[in-house]
Order: C-alpha cells, then structure tokens, then sequence
C-alpha cells in the first residue's frame, strides 16, 4: 500500500544542444514539466513529455499543469494505492484524454513503487533485456548534404537505426543521399502527418527503407489502412496509438505493421504494457519512441524497452544528443556499438541532480 502525502509540480527551462525541425515546428529552448510524488518515507521523479505547443498532441505543458493540479493529483493524494498497475483506472474515471497529463503522474507511481520496494523499474515491469538497442532522430536539415553530415556522425557514434523526418518538399532528395551511401543502415522516415491519402507515395518503396511513420492525420486510424494497401513499406503509427483499442483498430483494419509506443502519449505504462502484450500476440513489433526527454523521462522509457516485444531500436538517444549536462547522474550513455545498459539499481536506476534542478526552476506549486 502506497499513499501519496506530497506532489510537486515544477517547470523547468532546458535548451537543446541543436533545434530539433519537425514537419509541425521547430523547438530550441524546453519547457519542461517535473513531477515529485511523496510518502512519508520515500519519494520519486517522473517526467510530462507534452511540449509547450500542440502541434504533436492537443495537450501542452500548461493543459497538463493545469489538469494536474486541478483534477488528477487530487484522485491520488491521501488517497492509497494498491499497486501501480490500479493507478490508470483511476485517472480515467471520468475525466476524458490528457493523457500526458495521466501518464506523467501513473509513471511517477511505477517509480515510487520501484523505489519502495526496492527494485528496478524494468524488473517491476518484468523486463527482460539487460541492454537496449539505440537509435537517433535527426530533425529537418536546411539541405541533404547538411543531413548526410549528421547521419555521417550518427553512424560513427553506433546508432543502430537512423530515423530522418520529412515532409513534403524536404523528402526524396534526402534519403535518396543517406541511402546511396549507406545501403543497408536500418533506415525510417518521420512525417509527423505532413502528407495526405491523394498524394505520391510509390517513391518511398524504392528505399528499403525499415518503415514510414505517420505519413497522414495525428488522429487517423482508417486513411492509414488506405495507404498501406498500396504501400510496401511498412507503415508505423505513432501520434494514432492513444490506447489499447486504437492498437486494435491498427492491426484490424492492417493500418500499420508496427507501432511506436511512447508511454507518456498513452497514459503510462500500464496501457504500453496493455499495447506491448496485444502487438506481440499479433506479431507487430514495437519500439519505444521519444519526447526529447530530460534523464528522468528516459529512465522510464528505456525500462519499457527492456520488455520482449520493443525488438527495433528506440529513439532512446544518450543524454549528450539532447543536453550540454542533464539532470539525472550517472548520464545516459551508449556503446559504440549502440547499446544502452538497462539499470538493475532499484528506482529509476539514475540519481536526480536536485540542484541543477532547483537552479532551472522557474515554477513551482506543492499539492497536498
Ligand atoms: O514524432 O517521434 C516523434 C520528438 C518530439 C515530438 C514527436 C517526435 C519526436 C522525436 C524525437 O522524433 C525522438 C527523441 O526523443 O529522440
Ligand atoms: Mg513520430
């Protein structure tokens, strides 16, 4: 039995080593929001993914705050909590959506129980991987010989899976250059619904490439299945995949053949693992994708991968791709060759760097 006494909500300001350009805007300077949950005895960190704009989700860090404060850490507080796995449920009891905001908060009760009970995160998830494979995702490059210089550099750090975004206008040309010189580097496409159904899309079979994520509408199952009938390409949904029966509707309708699971977009990780468990059973791989997270929200993310089913590199980057110094010791870092090692330490698996944190802090509200 967990009860929660205490949660903190903080905002922090983090820049990136590089603007990431995707198909919907470009992000420099992160608005970062961190949660701390409390018992009596213990405490843990987890991280809300939503971005300061909604142009990936409808939700952003302001929405997320505000239904924090007012609707969902109350359903939590003082209010004890069996086992992490209740905690879902309970948020979507009539409250609808903002699931950045539910996960951010279900994630940290996966955390907190980890660290009570004194095991890792991805033990208490019944990982089963020690390391996990690695990849990168490389933004829009003003030309694609500005893109072969970054993929030139991903491939010698040991990333094994390159992912580029596109859209249209910024498409053919560049991976036509990352193919021709690397013809057998596990290679995808990132359009973030830059395309619609009426457009070409013959082209991108010529590409073996491993898949194409999310070529149309943010909330589109049925368009999807359109596609992939006229597609070899294997199609990935990424911003579709809300929950468990959007999972279901992929794999009915033949939407897609993998999926990008992202904890914080589903509500955590009690509907990943839902997700993870309905895709194996369907042999649909999945991989764990990313929100340009601080070292918190990794921790989470690389103990999901740990699980059977995330068989294709994440783009679970080390922290050095995001952040001059994260907030998290020791680092995320990987091998040369592309391997992240999977924390057996109980809790997160990282220490949180509490002054750095206290020195970027630009909000701060304490729930009790
Ligand atoms: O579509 O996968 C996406 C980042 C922000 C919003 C959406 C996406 C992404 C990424 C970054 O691709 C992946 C990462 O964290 O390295
Ligand atoms: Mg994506």
């Amino acid at each position: 039995m967990i009860t929660i006494k205490k949660i903190i909500l903080r905002e922090i300001n983090m820049k990136l080593v590089e603007p990431f350009q995707t198909s919907s805007g470009s992000i420099d300077n992160k608005r970062i929001l961190l949660i701390e949950m409390k018992t009596d005895t213990h405490s843990a960190w987890s991280e809300c993914v939503a971005k300061q704009i909604p142009n990936y989700t409808p939700e952003t860090i302001d929405t997320c705050w505000l239904m924090i404060e007012k609707y969902l850490a109350p359903k939590l507080l003082n209010n004890p909590i069996d086992h992490p796995k209740d905690v879902f449920n309970r948020l979507e009891k009539n409250i609808r959506g903002n699931l950045m905001a539910k996960a951010a908060l279900e994630m940290g009760t996966w955390g907190l129980y980890a660290t009570i009970t004194n095991q890792s995160l991805s033990n208490v998830i019944k990982g089963t991987r020690k390391q996990v494979e690695t990849g990168v995702s490389i933004g829009i490059q003003k030309d694609p010989e500005a893109l072969l210089k970054k993929v030139d550099e991903s491939v010698k750090l040991g990333y094994g899976k390159i992912k580029i975004k596109i859209q249209p206008g910024n498409d053919f040309p560049f991976i036509d250059i990352v193919r021709q010189k690397y013809p057998s580097i596990k290679l995808m496409v990132d359009a973030n619904n830059a395309y619609a159904l009426s457009d070409d899309f013959s082209k991108f079979d010529s590409y073996n490439l491993i898949m194409l994520e999310q070529p149309l509408a943010w909330d589109d199952v049925y368009q999807h299945a359109h596609l992939q009938k006229q597609l070899k390409t294997p199609i990935c949904l990424d911003e579709s995949i809300t929950s468990l029966s959007k999972a279901k509707e992929m794999i009915d309708l033949k939407a897609g053949q993998i999926i990008n699971i992202k904890p914080g977009r589903v509500g955590g990780f009690t509907p990943s693992l839902d997700i993870h468990n309905i895709c194996q059973e369907n042999n649909i791989p999945v991989w764990c994708g990313g929100m340009l997270e601080t070292g918190i929200g990794r921790a989470y993310n690389i103990a999901l991968a740990s699980l059977p089913n995330f068989s294709i590199p994440g783009d679970l980057s080390p922290s050095a791709r995001y952040w001059k110094k994260d907030i998290v010791n020791p680092e995320w870092t990987m091998s040369d060759d592309g391997l992240m090692t999977v924390p057996s330490k109980p809790g997160l698996g990282v220490d949180v760097d509490v002054e750095k944190i206290d020195a970027i802090t630009v909000k701060k509200l304490d729930l009790t």
